[in-house]
């Protein structure tokens, strides 16, 4: 009797997935965008609606909050159905999709394109997380820029700061393959890589991404795994960082998908991204990658002015030769919606670096949404092939792209 109830109470305080909803929203006016920015977390923003998959506090405060706006909704099924097991720890992705890189297979990438290629690449870990990952990545750049005291440009690319948007694993990932693996081939990428710091790092959140694919089933999981209280987990990453953070588009309830942390850089993810920029003197352009609705954006993301000045000209002349590859829509973040406390108002506001967030593919929900497949892969990587090398190229001088 007695090992029954501990079994019981074992296994409820471990089994946990909350319910996830699907939202299909009026959102006519910027005001109403913003007002629901506030609540939820927005997945896509078309004609004038809104479409979303939201956790349940986020669902129920928007029931209460804004129940004019909401158009339809309904459960997810084969998401909440799946209950999440605390303590597997034999991470791989749902059945049809093992091309995706899991945590441990991303660093055996890095591990194994440095120790074949020593000449111009370099293992690199800039923290570690809640639960103690290392957070890892790799420089590419010939080895005698290294100690050069010459100004070499550098260029950081970002993937996975929301756990689900695993695409945005694959594209830094094959990214740093494709300057390996052509460094002898093609003298361009040559050139490219003798010349510039290019810092690749695809997973800034494996806490959360590895949560969200635990058990071989997908949670829709959004934030990092800090523990807050008991079945309370997670900060919004991407809500997390000191510029202008908590002004708007971010929530201070801990049980949002959209909450902020206690404090700017309260976690140990966003303050390795921020220690690393600001140890690396030479950051001239960064990328962030994330998912999804095919689009490039720039700052404000905070604010609805725009950033003005010749740096305004540039975001949107790179935002736009850009595009032309990629086919993705450029607009400013906040043209989307408002939120504060993202990577790029931060590198941009803070540190002047002309920094980016690409939302990969797909465009819809309907096409997959966070889940598209993987088939996606090949697809996405080679449609930001151009935009990535181009951004490399520019590093030397940004402003070249509007004298
Ligand atoms: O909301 C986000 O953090 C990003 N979208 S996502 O679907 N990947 O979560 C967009 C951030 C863009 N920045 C602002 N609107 N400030
Ligand atoms: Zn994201």
């Amino acid at each position: 009797m007695k090992l029954i109830f501990i079994l019981i109470s074992f296994y409820s305080s471990t089994i946990f997935a909350e319910d996830i909803y699907w939202v299909h929203l009026k959102a006519e006016t910027k005001q109403q965008r913003n007002q629901l920015a506030n609540i939820i977390h927005i997945d896509q923003y078309i004609d004038g609606k809104i479409y979303s998959t939201v956790n349940e506090f986020d669902y129920n405060n928007l029931k209460i909050n804004a129940p004019e706006l909401l158009i339809e909704s309904h459960k997810i099924e084969n998401i909440s159905t799946n209950r999440a097991l605390v303590g597997d720890e034999v991470f791989e992705f749902p059945k049809g999709e093992e091309k995706f890189h899991t945590y441990a297979e991303a660093n055996k990438v890095l591990q194994d394109l440095t120790t074949a290629n020593p000449d111009i690449a370099e293992f690199i870990t800039i923290g570690e997380t809640h639960e103690k990952r290392k957070i890892n990545g790799i420089r590419i750049t010939h080895k005698k820029n290294r100690s050069s005291k010459n100004f070499i440009p550098g260029i950081l690319f970002l993937g996975t700061h929301h756990a689900r948007e695993h695409i945005s694993t694959e594209v830094p990932i094959f990214l740093a393959k494709y300057l390996v693996e052509n460094y002898k081939a093609s003298e361009n990428i040559r050139k490219l890589v003798d010349s510039r710091d290019i810092y690749i790092i695809p997973i800034i959140n494996p806490d959360g991404a590895l949560y969200d694919i635990k058990s071989r089933s997908y949670k829709m999981w959004r934030k990092n795994r800090r523990k807050i209280k008991r079945r309370t987990y997670g900060v919004d990453l991407n809500r997390n960082y000191g510029f202008e953070w908590n002004t708007g588009g971010s929530s201070s309830n801990p049980r949002s998908d959209v909450y902020h942390g206690k404090h700017p850089f309260s976690e140990p993810e966003s303050i390795a991204v921020k220690d690393f920029v600001e140890s690396k003197s030479n950051l001239r352009v960064m990328l962030s990658f994330h998912t999804y609705s095919e689009l490039i954006l720039y700052p404000w993301g905070h604010k609805n002015d725009p950033i003005g000045g010749r740096e305004e000209e540039v975001f949107k002349k790179m935002a736009k030769d850009m595009s032309k590859w990629n086919g993705y829509t450029p607009q400013s973040s906040s043209d989307l919606y408002i939120a504060s406390g993202d990577t790029c108002d931060w590198a941009f506001g803070e540190h002047g670096i002309f920094c980016f967030t690409f939302e990969l593919s797909p465009k819809t929900y309907g096409e997959g949404g966070f889940y598209p497949g993987a088939r996606y892969i090949d697809v996405v990587n080679q449609a930001n092939l151009k935009p990535m090398l181009y951004l490399i190229d520019k590093t030397m001088n940004p402003y070249q792209v509007i004298d």
